[in-house]
C-alpha cells in the first residue's frame, strides 16, 4: 500500500478540534487525529421531566454516539494528536475499558502503537473487543485500575511513551468540548449537571469547560456538578481510598480517582455535590432509560439517572433533594457510553426463543396479542 497521510488531509473529519480549535491546545503545527466525534445529541427526556416536576427540564447528552461509543473520544483526539505532533511513537493508557477503546482507536488512526494495560477479567466484553479489534497491544494484570495506572504512570516516565489517560491535561482539554455543545444547544449553561464519577476526568472536565465558555462571554451561569459513584466504589464520597473497589459498574470501579482533588474542586466551586447510588439502581435506571426513552447505555452511565431518581425521592435522603431546587430548573444528564460495550449485564433480558411457525396466526400467538 502507498504511504498516507490520515492527518494532513482536508477530509480530516469535523471533529471537537475542528469546531472548538480557539479553546484547545492545538495549533497550525498540531496533526489532527479525528474520526468525527462530538456533535452528540442532546435529548430532551419528557419522563424524567416530570419525575422531576414543577417545570424543570431533563435534557441526556448521549455520549454513546462518538466514534467508539464513548465519551472518551474527545479527549483522544487532542492527546493522540499531540502525541503525534511531538513525534511520540506509543500511546500507553490503563483502563477500565473506554479509555483503551478510544486510544487504540486513535493511534490506529494515527499510524502510531498503543498499550492498553487493564484489569484481569474485569472489562466489558464490547471494549475489550474494540481493543483488539483496532490492533492494540494488550496487557492484563493480576490486579485493579489503580494498579494499572500506577504500573502506566511508571512505564511513562520513559521519553518514549505518551500517557493518553486523563492525567494528560490534553485530555481534559477535549473533554470540556461536551460542555461547550451544551451551551451552544441550550443557549446557556445548565442549572445542574449530573454525571458518573469514577477517575474523576470528566467532572473535572465538564466544570473547566464551563468555566471556560463562561468567561469567554458564550453563557450566563454556571452549572452545580454532581456527580455519583457506586456505593462499592465511593472514594470521594467516603473520602478516603477503598482498596477493593465493587461494583457492578466496571467503567466506575475505580478506587484512588487520579483527579480526585479536581473533582472536589468543582463541587465545590460549583456548589454541587457527591452521592452514591447501589448496583440495583444503576441496572434498574439503565433498564427504565432503554425502556422508557430508547437510549441503551452501560450500567456506569446510568448512575446519574439513577442518581436523579434519588435526588427526587426525599425518602432517599440524597445528598442534593430536587423537591427544594427553584421552579422551571435545567437539568443536563451525561450518559457516557453505549449499552452494546457491555452486553453481559442484559443478557438475562434475552429470553430464549423456540422458533415459531412462519405465519401471522402463529407470531400473534407468539406475542399474546
Ligand atoms: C462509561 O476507561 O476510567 O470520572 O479507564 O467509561 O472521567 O473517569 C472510564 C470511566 C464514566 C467515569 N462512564 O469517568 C477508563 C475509565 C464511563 C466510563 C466514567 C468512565 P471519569
Amino acid at each position: 500500500m502507498t504511504e498516507v497521510d490520515p492527518v494532513q488531509s482536508e477530509h480530516r473529519g469535523r471533529g471537537v478540534i475542528a469546531r472548538y480549535e480557539r479553546f484547545l491546545p492545538v495549533s497550525s503545527e498540531t496533526p489532527i487525529v479525528s474520526l468525527g466525534e462530538g456533535d452528540t445529541p442532546l435529548i430532551f427526556s419528557p419522563r424524567l421531566s416530570a419525575a422531576v416536576g414543577r417545570g424543570c427540564q431533563v435534557h441526556i447528552k448521549y455520549e454513546g454516539l462518538n466514534p467508539t461509543c464513548s465519551f472518551k473520544d474527545r479527549g483522544m483526539t487532542v492527546a493522540v494528536s499531540k502525541a503525534l505532533e511531538h513525534k511520540m511513537v506509543t500511546v500507553i493508557c490503563a483502563s477500565t475499558g473506554n479509555t483503551s477503546a478510544a486510544a487504540a482507536a486513535y493511534a490506529a488512526r494515527a499510524g502510531i502503537r498503543c498499550v492498553v494495560v487493564l484489569p484481569a477479567g474485569k472489562i466489558a466484553s464490547g471494549k475489550l473487543l474494540q481493543a483488539f479489534a483496532y490492533g492494540a497491544k494488550v496487557v492484563a494484570i493480576d490486579g485493579n485500575f489503580d494498579d494499572a495506572l500506577r504500573v502506566v504512570r511508571a512505564i511513562g516516565e520513559r521519553s518514549d511513551f505518551a500517557i493518553v489517560n486523563s492525567i494528560n491535561p490534553d485530555r481534559i482539554a477535549g473533554q470540556m468540548t461536551a460542555a461547550f455543545e451544551i451551551i451552544d444547544a441550550l443557549g446557556d449553561a445548565p442549572d445542574f449537571h449530573l454525571l458518573p464519577l469514577g477517575n474523576a476526568g470528566n467532572i473535572t472536565a465538564y466544570w473547566a469547560g464551563y468555566r471556560q465558555y463562561h468567561a469567554a462571554g458564550n453563557c450566563r451561569r454556571l452549572p452545580a456538578m454532581i456527580g455519583f459513584q457506586a456505593a462499592g466504589a465511593a472514594p470521594v464520597y467516603y473520602d478516603r481510598v477503598i482498596e477493593n473497589p465493587k461494583t457492578i459498574a466496571s467503567a466506575i470501579r475505580i478506587g484512588n480517582p487520579a483527579s480526585w482533588k479536581a473533582a472536589k474542586s468543582a463541587v465545590h466551586d460549583s456548589r454541587g455535590a457527591v452521592d452514591i447510588v447501589t448496583d440495583e439502581e444503576i441496572l434498574a435506571a439503565q433498564r427504565w432509560l432503554a425502556t422508557h426513552e430508547g437510549i441503551f447505555v452501560e450500567p456506569a452511565s446510568a448512575a446519574p439517572i439513577a442518581g436523579l431518581f434519588k435526588c427526587c425521592d426525599p425518602a432517599r435522603k440524597p445528598i442534593y433533594p430536587f423537591t427544594q431546587i427553584p421552579e422551571s430548573s435545567t437539568i443536563v444528564c451525561t450518559v457516557t457510553g453505549h449499552g452494546l460495550k457491555d452486553p453481559e449485564v442484559m443478557a438475562d433480558c434475552m429470553i430464549k426463543l423456540p422458533p415459531v411457525a412462519p405465519n401471522d396466526e402463529e407470531v400473534l400467538k407468539a406475542i399474546e396479542i
